[in-house]
C-alpha cells in the first residue's frame, strides 16, 4: 500500500487525485465526477501509473492479440456520418463495392490453410443486404468452416436490419444467432451523447438503441465490445457519459469483452478541419479509460489506426490487447489517413512487438480463452 499511495504522492499534490489514487489501490470505483477530474487534472504519468497498476493486477505482463480477418461486404451507405471517409451514399455506388455472397465465401476459402480463429465482418448500412442476404452468408461460412468465430456487424447495421426485416430486436437477433452469429464488434457507437450525435452521425441509432442491441446479445448469452470515437468536437463531460453509459450496461449484462477507444482521424471526410489529438492526450485517453472501466475485463489498442509505436505505447497505459494480425483486409482506417496504409502484421512481428516493450504475448480466441503462450517459444 505504502508505496503505491507514496508513488502517487509524488505526482501529485491535488487531494481529489490522491483520493481516487487510494480508490484505485482498493478496488473502489471512480466517480463521473472524479472521471472528469482525471481528464482535467491528471498529468501522463499520474494516471499512466494507475492504469498500468489495474492492468497488471488484472493480467499481469500477458498482452493479448488474435488471428483473424476482416470482410468488409460493401463501403455503399445509406447513412453520412461527418468523419467517415469511407462510405459511398447509394446514389454514387459505382464509385464504391458491393461483395457477392460468393465472393465473401471465397475469402473465407483463402484461409484455408491458415490458423485464422475469427472473421469480423463490418462494412457500410447497404440497402440491398438485408437480412435474408447475411444469414445466407452466415450459414455459407460456417457450413464451410465450423470451427471460424463470427464475429459480425455493428449496431448500427443491425438496427437497420431489423427494421426493415420488421422484427424486433430479439427476434432479429436470434435469427442471426442461429444462423451462427457469434459475437457483435463494438462499432457504430462513436459518442452517445445526443449534443455530438447529432452533429458527426444524426441518421443512424441513437445511444439507447446502440445499447438495446448490445443488451439484446447478452440476454441471448453473446458477448460484444464496445468503441468510443474520440479526440474530434466531444469535451471530457461527452467522453466520461459515454464511459458511464457503457460501464451501467455492463454491470447488468457482464457481456462486454473488451473497450476500444478509436482516435479520429482527419483524412478525407467532412471534418477535415478538426485537429487530431496529441499521443499524449491519446495516452492520457487510454489510461484514463482503464481507470473508470472498472467492469470490462479488456482494453485493446487498435493497432493499425495507432501505428505500431503508438500500440507499443499503450501497453504501459492501461491497454492488454493489441487485436489481430488482420491482414490488409480492412480499408475503414486507412481511408481516413491512419497510419497504416495497408495493415498487416504476421504472428512472429505481433510477437517481437509485445516483446520488444517486455510484455508477454498471448494469442487468445474472441472470448478472450488462451490459444498458446509464446513466453518460451522462437518465432
Ligand atoms: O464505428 C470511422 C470508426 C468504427 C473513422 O470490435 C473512424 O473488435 C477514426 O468499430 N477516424 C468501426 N475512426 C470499426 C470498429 C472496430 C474496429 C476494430 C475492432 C473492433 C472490435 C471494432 O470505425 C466506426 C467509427 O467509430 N471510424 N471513421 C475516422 N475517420
Ligand atoms: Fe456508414 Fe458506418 Fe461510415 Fe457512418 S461510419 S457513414 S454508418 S459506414
Amino acid at each position: 500500500m505504502d508505496s503505491f499511495i507514496e508513488k502517487a504522492a509524488a505526482l501529485t499534490a491535488d487531494p481529489v487525485l490522491s483520493a481516487i489514487a487510494r480508490k484505485v489501490y482498493t478496488g473502489v470505483r471512480v466517480s463521473p465526477e472524479e472521471g472528469i477530474h482525471l481528464f482535467e487534472k491528471g498529468s501522463l504519468p499520474f494516471v499512466g501509473m494507475l492504469a498500468n497498476y489495474i492492468r497488471e493486477q488484472k493480467h499481469g505482463d500477458k498482452t493479448y492479440f488474435n488471428r483473424n480477418f476482416h470482410i468488409e461486404p460493401t463501403n455503399v451507405c445509406v447513412f453520412s456520418c461527418a468523419f467517415c471517409a469511407y462510405s459511398r451514399l447509394y446514389a454514387k455506388r459505382e464509385e464504391g463495392w458491393e461483395l457477392s455472397i460468393d465472393r465473401m465465401v471465397d475469402i473465407v476459402k483463402s484461409y484455408d490453410d491458415k490458423p485464422i480463429t475469427e472473421v469480423h465482418i463490418v462494412g457500410g448500412v447497404h440497402p440491398k443486404m438485408d437480412m435474408a442476404y447475411f444469414i445466407e452468408l452466415i450459414r455459407k461460412i460456417k457450413a464451410h468452416r465450423p470451427g471460424l468465430h463470427v464475429k459480425a456487424f455493428t449496431a448500427v447495421e443491425l438496427d437497420y436490419m431489423f427494421r426493415k426485416a420488421k422484427l424486433s430486436v430479439a427476434e432479429g437477433m436470434q435469427q442471426l444467432k442461429d444462423a451462427g452469429l457469434e459475437s457483435l464488434p463494438g462499432g457504430g457507437a462513436e459518442i452517445f451523447h445526443p449534443d455530438i450525435r447529432e452533429k458527426i452521425c444524426a441518421d443512424k441509432v441513437d445511444a439507447e438503441g446502440w445499447l438495446r442491441i448490445h443488451e439484446t446479445a447478452h440476454q441471448l448469452g453473446m458477448h460484444s465490445n464496445a468503441t468510443m470515437l474520440y479526440g474530434h468536437i466531444e469535451t471530457y463531460e461527452h467522453r466520461i457519459d459515454h464511459m458511464e453509459r457503457l460501464r451501467l450496461l455492463q454491470d447488468k449484462t457482464g457481456g462486454f469483452n473488451t473497450f476500444i477507444p478509436l482516435k479520429f482521424r482527419n483524412k478525407d471526410n467532412d471534418m477535415s478541419t478538426v485537429p487530431e489529438s496529441t499521443i499524449v492526450e491519446d495516452m492520457r485517453l487510454y489510461a484514463i479509460a482503464r481507470i473508470y472501466m472498472d467492469n470490462f475485463p479488456h482494453l485493446k489498442a487498435y493497432w493499425p489506426m495507432l501505428g505500431r509505436q503508438q500500440a507499443q505505447l499503450t501497453l504501459s497505459y492501461g491497454v492488454n490487447d493489441i487485436d489481430g494480425t488482420i491482414d490488409d483486409s480492412t480499408k475503414i482506417y486507412s481511408m481516413a489517413g491512419s497510419e497504416e496504409q495497408t495493415p498487416a502484421m504476421s504472428t512472429s512481428e505481433l510477437v517481437t512487438l509485445i516483446r520488444q516493450v517486455k510484455r508477454r504475448p498471448v494469442e487468445r480466441d474472441t472470448l478472450y480463452n488462451e490459444i498458446r503462450d509464446y513466453s518460451a517459444v522462437d518465432v
